[in-house]
């Protein structure tokens, strides 16, 4: 094992691969011959654009996302694998003209144009598909600036993308567009980091189109091997390799609802990312947070607990109990400070719900369990809170605390209330699910009775994302719905939500059976309505094998 561990270092440690062909990436069979195909047109296409060939071409993966749903934003691990279906991206630097030139091989993106400046501001209220390549570019003069390397004046770069990855699907087109313009760029400039670190980075670019995201994505675009899914862990990245049971598929099914993460943040993915702030902590280096929102609420919960117990002249012991619970809680941030803390860095440093997870274990402690799940059924209220009760309990307003950060802002403005209780609740339980999968996956369980397991712990994350999250919709309450009425082990949302794909998993032997019942009960109707075309099926619903990460390309 300690020979796995080096290799596991030793591979998050090497920079990115640069191939001269495109087996090592592509393999020998079908997907080698479209691949050269998309290659070939690339270069003619760039050759017919910028009137000379690219420089070199960089390509990186999307991803279907197992178990481990909106939790990378708040510290936990998450189990992805790579897809097949990536973004190409051919570029060249070009010195005699001062402007960048994005352009795709499919016509319905039109060419954008960009000044060098690596300092511009995003347009994010007039979002154009080239903001995602100005993700990369900004990002990565943030980054080599960072390392103290100088990369003189800007210069002109001519770029062609060409995506497979369907977009607004939950398969992360976004981050594999984002990731294959950071590395391309690094690329032209003949630069190359260590993966994790380029794993970290474009996580950061990719927060420049106005998403609060995690670095799952990135993560895994960047680091996938093939054959295997990664568990992911946060602060630092690291992957660690999850050789999934044999006599199993994933069946990746699209909804047909498309999920415009770009333009509808603030209502949805950021205002989840918010939540779990309020949820775990309200300050950006403020004096509010976690601490006192948890003590408000338990001193909230049990004044009107202790309440009812008066009202009904009961349980004197449990009124002493609640008594000693807030005083142990209140000792606990007096004995932080007391060991040294200062009090607005015991307050400002939770941020994320995995940062108050001990908080929440230890008084889970004193009610005789460790599940982080109990602090949250009792100290954050069921009903949803309104920004008053909110600052009633951090004595502060919402608008200061967030003051920083725009994006969360607009989430202010969108919101009319906060639902903590039920947001916390599936992260903390979606967390242990993902551990839960990770040890089934190596628990020495017979192939077929693993799978069973994780098909279990993929319908329960999918209840939790449906019901506590809300981050379902109709259409794929349907569709998971028709997966297992049609014996998928398991089946659930999988991405953001709010659209896109489902991931059922299935037994192998069954899988083309699967695909067809599913075109019969879900698609068939779609396409006689026009909604998508019969030929076009094979984008919608596919089987899918863990796939490689990002590589570099220069023949
Ligand atoms: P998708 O579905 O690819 O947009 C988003 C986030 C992930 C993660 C998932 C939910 C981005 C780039 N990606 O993924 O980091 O939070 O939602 O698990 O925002
Ligand atoms: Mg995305």
């Amino acid at each position: 094992s300690n020979q796995i561990i080096s290799e596991m270092v030793k591979h998050e440690e090497t920079p990115i691969p640069c191939f001269s062909s495109l087996e090592a990436v592509y393999g020998d069979g079908s997907q080698l011959e479209e691949a050269e195909l998309r290659f070939d047109h690339l270069n003619s296409k760039f050759l017919q654009v910028f009137g000379h060939p690219p420089d070199v071409f960089a390509r990186s993966p999307g991803r279907v996302n197992l178990i481990g749903e909106h939790i990378d934003y708040e510290g936990y691990s998450v189990l992805p694998m790579a897809i097949r279906q990536d973004t190409i991206i051919a570029i060249r630097k070009n010195h005699a003209q001062k402007v960048l030139r994005i352009a795709n091989v499919n016509d319905k993106y039109t060419e954008c144009t960009y000044p060098v400046d690596p300092n511009q501001a995003i347009d994010l209220k007039n979002h154009k598909w080239g903001h995602y390549f100005i993700c990369g570019y900004k990002g990565f003069y943030e980054f080599v600036k960072s390392k103290g390397v100088d990369m003189g004046d800007a210069v002109g770069l001519d770029v062609i993308v060409d995506g497979t990855v369907p977009t607004g699907s939950g398969l992360s087109s976004s981050a594999a567009f984002v990731c294959s313009a950071t590395i391309a760029i690094m690329a032209a400039f003949d630069v190359n980091f260590p993966k994790k670190e380029i794993a970290q980075l474009t996580c950061e670019c990719e927060r420049h189109i106005g998403t609060q995201s995690g670095g799952m994505d990135q993560a895994i675009s960047v680091m996938a091997k093939t054959g295997f899914a990664e568990l992911i862990d946060f602060n630092p990245i690291r992957a660690t390799d999850v050789q999934l049971p044999a006599g199993g598929t994933f069946v990746i099914a699209h909804s047909l609802a498309e999920s415009q993460k770009a333009v509808t943040a603030a209502t949805n993915y950021n205002n989840r990312v918010v939540e779990c702030r309020l949820a775990s902590s309200c300050g950006e280096g403020k004096q509010s947070s976690a601490l006192h929102l948890l003590l408000g609420a338990l001193i909230g919960t049990a004044l009107q607990v202790t309440n009812a117990y008066l009202l009904n002249f009961s349980s004197i012991g449990g009124i002493v109990m609640l008594i000693l619970l807030i005083l142990e809680y209140l000792f606990q941030i007096i004995l932080g400070i007391k060991l040294g803390m200062k009090q607005q860095d015991a307050i400002s440093n939770v941020k994320t719900l995995s940062d108050v997870e001990g908080l929440c274990v230890s008084f889970a402690n004193s009610r005789g369990s460790s599940d982080p799940v109990i602090a949250v059924k009792e100290l954050l209220k069921d009903e949803p809170y309104t920004t008053e009760e909110i600052e009633a309990i951090t004595g502060e307003s919402l608008q200061s605390i967030f003051e920083n950060s725009p994006s969360s802002l607009d989430v202010l403005k969108a919101a009319e209330h906060f639902k903590l209780h039920h947001r916390a609740a599936h992260v903390y339980s979606e967390a242990k699910r993902v551990h839960a999968f990770k040890d089934a996956v190596s628990s020495d369980l017979s192939d077929e009775d693993k799978l069973k397991k994780l098909g279990e712990l993929m319908n329960e994350s999918h209840y939790s994302c449906s019901v506590l999250y809300e981050c379902s919709c109709p259409e794929l309450e349907e569709l998971v719905k028709i997966c297992r009425d049609n014996d998928a082990l398991g089946a659930r949302l999988t991405g953001a939500g709010w659209g896109g794909c489902a991931v059922a998993l299935v037994k192998e032997a069954t899988v083309p059976q699967f695909i067809l019942n599913l075109k019969e009960k879900f698609y068939q109707s779609r396409i006689d309505k026009g909604v998508i075309r019969k030929n076009d099926l094979g984008l919608y619903v596919f089987a899918s094998k863990p796939s490689s990460g990002a590589a570099i390309f220069k023949f």
